[in-house]
């Protein structure tokens, strides 16, 4: 009935918690399917109120133990995790590729490569960390906050639970992780991997369910000190209402709408080549995608070309959105494009293929600021480029959205690029291209969140302050 491994994970029909693998107390079961060709690849156990109970119950009595353990311990644990996942990286790459549909290329090199990398970056900072300073007259203790309940999205399945639970586990928190519905495989692989790594029992749990039952009971209990959230805007602000009132601690990673802005010096085709790559990229599943590219007027027309003709070589290499649902979605968000008088240049609303859920890779033209293409999180291949007159026009389109995740600024040279990206009200900007940083602080101004992941920003997430004076 389910598709063949494929040196993927197997389904277990279990959550682990206190560091062993048990029946789930309810029978309800969440069947996992592969977007490329909607088969089914097999069943996890939909879990309920009383088994987040459970694991909040095993957390909380590990936490003790974990907070007491000297942070080189701790760096040594989190280090032996690291080499696990690297032990185990064609098979986190074939599971990601049967769950959420990445090609197997990408999946390598991104979905595998980068949460070792984070993973690494925090068994190093673990170690190294100053977790106690002195001010003046008082010695200031860093301590772990204490329970964290983390909820994570399906877009990087790995990336989003190693992005918590790695400084979540640095600082002595303990954890109960709460995955997304559509990619609870390459979760249940992460717990395997941190039971052969050694991490003691109770420390990291894992219970698989739906967001509303597991995820709301996580969000909930009394039992956490911390929830760390990633995902769609409309769950995180009941997320943050519903901490807010327990007055406990909250992240929230929510979504974007970033500019990619090419100043008038810029290499065009460069910008526009990166700029494509960016917005394909996953699918175009990527809360920081830069979905918005601005152009000045005098060369819209040239940038536009070099879009339609990256997009269009785009096709064949591109993946399935991970469901029907955000198919239909990004779907709709195209018609709607069209609708409100966007010109489409390349791809389209039509399904490009009978089976999986494919979306064409699409570009608009003629794109204006207030369009809801322009203004919304599409979460699809989808580029929109927005033509400006001036830099303070451009400033005004790009600061112009409710979100703050990312953006990128290109210039003849980078301290004309700098200058601008300054003005930008977002977390994140590469200069000229960038790159991946794994120790550099990523998170969203306005409402594209609340907290920093990654690098000792991250860590600091999940630690309070002691001070003693003397
Ligand atoms: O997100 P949800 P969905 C955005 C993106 C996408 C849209 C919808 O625009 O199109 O969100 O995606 C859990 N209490 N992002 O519907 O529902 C859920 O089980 C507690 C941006 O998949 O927010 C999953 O584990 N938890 C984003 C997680 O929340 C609940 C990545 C995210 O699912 C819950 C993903 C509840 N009531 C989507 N309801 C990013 N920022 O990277 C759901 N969940």
């Amino acid at each position: 009935m389910y598709k063949a491994p494929d040196g993927r994970y197997e389904a277990r029909d279990g959550m682990y918690i206190d560091g062993a693998w048990r029946p789930a107390t309810g029978t309800d079961t969440i069947t996992v399917v592969d977007p490329a060709d909607e088969q089914p690849l097999g069943q996890v156990p939909a879990g309920t109120a009383e088994d987040i109970d459970a694991a909040v119950r095993a957390a909380r009595t590990a936490l003790p133990r974990w907070a007491a353990t000297p942070s080189a311990e701790r760096a040594a644990l989190i280090g032996a995790l690291r080499d696990r996942l690297v032990a185990r990286k064609d098979e986190i790459a074939a599971t990601v590729t049967a769950e959420l549909g990445a090609p197997l290329p990408f999946a390598q090199a991104v979905h595998a490569g980068v949460p070792i990398a984070v993973c690494g970056s925090y068994a190093e900072l673990a170690a190294t960390h100053p977790f106690e300073e002195k001010v003046g007259n008082s010695t200031v203790y860093l301590e772990p906050v204490g329970v964290v309940g983390a909820i994570t999205p399906w877009n990087y399945p790995l990336h989003q639970i190693v992005n918590k639970v790695a400084p979540a586990l640095a600082a002595g928190c303990t954890v109960v992780l709460k995955p997304a519905e559509d990619t609870p495989l390459t979760a249940q692989l992460f717990a395997d991997a941190v039971h052969e790594a050694g991490i003691p029992a109770g420390v990291f749990n894992l219970v698989t369910g739906l967001g509303p039952v597991a995820g709301q009971a996580l969000a909930e209990h009394e039992g956490v000190d911390l929830v760390s959230f990633t995902g769609s805007t409309a769950v995180g602000r009941r997320i943050g209402a519903t901490a807010g009132a327990a007055v406990k601690r909250v992240a929230l990673e929510l979504g974007g709408k970033s500019a990619n802005v090419i100043l008038p010096s810029a290499d065009l085709a460069k910008a526009v080549a990166v700029g494509v790559a960016n917005v394909m990229s996953n699918s175009g599943q990527t809360c920081s995608a830069w979905t918005r590219m601005l152009v000045h007027t005098d060369r819209y027309d040239e940038a536009v070309e070099l879009a339609t003709a990256a997009a269009a070589k785009y096709g064949p290499r591109i993946g399935p959105l991970v469901n029907a649902k955000q198919q239909a979605r990004v779907r709709g968000y195209i018609e709607k494009g069209v609708e409100e008088g966007a010109r489409l240049v390349a791809g389209g609303p039509e399904a490009p293929k009978a089976q999986g859920y494919f979306v064409r890779p699409t570009v608009f033209a003629d794109v204006t600021p207030e369009m809801t293409i322009a203004q919304e999180e599409i979460f699809g291949p989808v580029l929109s480029l927005i033509r400006y007159e001036d830099e303070d026009d451009a400033l005004r389109i790009a600061n112009g959205t409710v979100y703050g995740l990312a953006g990128a600024v290109w210039a003849a040279d980078d301290a004309e690029a700098v200058a601008f990206a300054r003005r930008m009200d977002t977390g994140q900007v590469d200069i000229n291209g960038g790159g991946f940083n794994p120790l550099a602080p990523f998170g969203g101004y306005k409402q594209s969140g609340v907290g920093r992941e990654l690098g000792a920003h991250g860590l600091m997430e999940y630690l309070q302050t002691k001070s003693l004076q003397f």
